[in-house]
């Protein structure tokens, strides 16, 4: 979906608007710009380190051809599928070793030992030639404070930190970008190299960046941005028997999509695999990314199955929990498009006409006795329904259709669920309107009580 400047200047006023829950569907956040998505469980729960993009501060947009990235939020999943940002972890000028003002946060990485949790990240350093170096801080929680070293970790230079923990506890750093990647043990207190870093071997032609190490079964995988001459930037893999490698190429996890880059992560959560990454699909531009997260499987060989981006992205929204709806997994007869109005969120559901459906798979009824709808409509004809699964299984609840005073004017109505539903279900919204008529409701969201 590209958009115009202009769109995208709107978008971008309600990005900014600001609020700080939002939810897992795709991309996971709307609220500011994210990128180089890191995931990590930590106790049970999932929590992503992203990176920020936003806009050059004014009068400085030439200084910034590339990224301008001011530093970092933490995000965990709450509820089933709802995002907390728990707000600033690192700001640029607050790096004790980093030059000011330089918006040179890329990628980085969060991982737990012996119960302290270590942020790990790139910034342009001061008094040294070094495009980036790394920096790393200690906590007691996984989102902060962190207690920042006062100077970067020596002899490593470079960008995208990535960690592995392995079963003996031993930590290795993994870091660089342009076409080489650098592995080091760290010593145990996760704060400085073990041993000169050394080149990791085995990796393809068009090794890029970004990578991400994790083992599963006892082989060592580890991802990364590989770029083909025709294609551009994929997600690639490789295994080694060995932590350090050599590593042997085994393939693609994610095609070029609309990503710029594509910094990522996995990880295995409530029993399935996620692959977090990003996507430039809602600014349209390359330099203000969104997280985004799909499930991913592995085959019986060990081998990755290829994530085909989704809306729907991952989680099970519950009671409390928007649904976008919009964010659909099957879509007939209608279209999607940006909300207008003042209304503070991304896109709705629009142009449903008689027997349109939507269906959004994955919804935890237990415990829900209502549904709300978030709705605009300048005419008063018609209803929709809510079925379970697919357009003609269960009808759990109706809503009709009244004029809210324009197709931008947004009201919230609310229906008694006919009776209790339990267990997980898709949920099908059936528009119901004269035949002939091409618009009956715009449908923002609808939210279990
Ligand atoms: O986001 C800035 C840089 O772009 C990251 O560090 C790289 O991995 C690439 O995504």
């Amino acid at each position: 979906m590209l958009i115009t400047k202009r769109k995208l200047f709107t978008f971008a006023i309600f990005l900014f608007a600001g609020f700080l829950n939002a939810n897992a569907q795709n991309p996971l956040v709307t609220h500011l710009f994210t990128a180089d998505p890191t995931a990590r469980v930590f106790n049970g729960k999932l929590y992503v380190f992203p990176s920020s993009d936003t806009y050059p501060p004014a009068g400085r947009e030439a200084e910034f051809p590339r990224f301008c990235m001011p530093g970092y939020h933490a995000f965990s999943l709450e509820n089933g599928s709802t995002w907390k940002d728990h707000g600033w972890v690192l700001k640029e000028n607050d790096v004790p070793w980093g030059e000011k003002d330089t918006y040179a946060m890329w990628a980085p990485d969060c991982i737990e030992k012996d119960g302290k949790y270590y942020y790990y990240y790139p910034a342009k350093p001061k008094n040294d030639k070094a495009f980036r170096r790394i920096g790393v801080g200690v906590s007691d929680h996984p989102t902060g404070p962190f207690k920042w070293e006062k100077s970067f970790i020596k002899d490593v230079t470079g960008i995208d930190p990535g960690l592995l923990l392995d079963d003996d506890n031993k930590a290795y750093l993994f870091f660089g970008g342009g076409h080489e990647l650098y592995v080091a043990p760290l010593k145990n207190n996760m704060k400085e190299v073990a041993a000169e870093p050394i080149l990791v071997e085995g990796l393809p032609a068009g090794y890029k960046e970004g990578s991400f190490p994790f083992k599963k079964d006892s082989v060592y995988y580890l991802t990364f941005a590989h770029v083909f001459p025709d294609e551009g930037y994929t997600i690639g893999y490789a295994t080694s028997s060995k932590p350090m490698g050599p590593y042997q190429y085994r393939g693609k996890i994610m095609d070029n999509i609309h990503n710029g880059t594509n910094h990522h992560s996995v990880v295995k959560y409530n029993d399935q695999w996620i692959l977090f990454y990003h996507s430039w699909d809602i600014s349209g531009f390359n330099k203000l990314r969104s997280m985004c997260a799909d499930y991913m499987e592995f085959k019986k060989d060990g081998t990755i199955t290829k994530v085909k981006p989704s809306l729907r992205g991952i989680g099970t929204p519950q009671v409390n929990d928007t649904i976008q709806i919009d964010r659909y997994n099957e879509i007939s007869g209608a279209n999607t498009t940006f909300v207008g109005g003042d209304e503070p969120n991304g896109w709705m559901v629009c142009d449903a006409k008689m027997m349109s459906y939507v269906r959004f798979d994955r919804v935890k009824l237990d415990g829900a006795t209502t549904i709300k709808a978030r709705v605009a409509s300048g005419q008063r004809n018609g209803s929709f329904e809510i079925r379970l699964n697919n357009p003609k299984g269960k009808l759990i609840a109706e809503f009709p259709i009244n004029y809210t005073g324009g197709w931008s004017s947004w009201e919230t109505i609310e229906t008694t669920i006919k009776e209790p539903v339990t267990g997980t279900h898709n949920l099908v919204v059936v528009f119901k309107s004269d035949w002939g008529n091409t618009k009956s409701v715009n449908l923002n969201w609808l939210l279990l009580q």
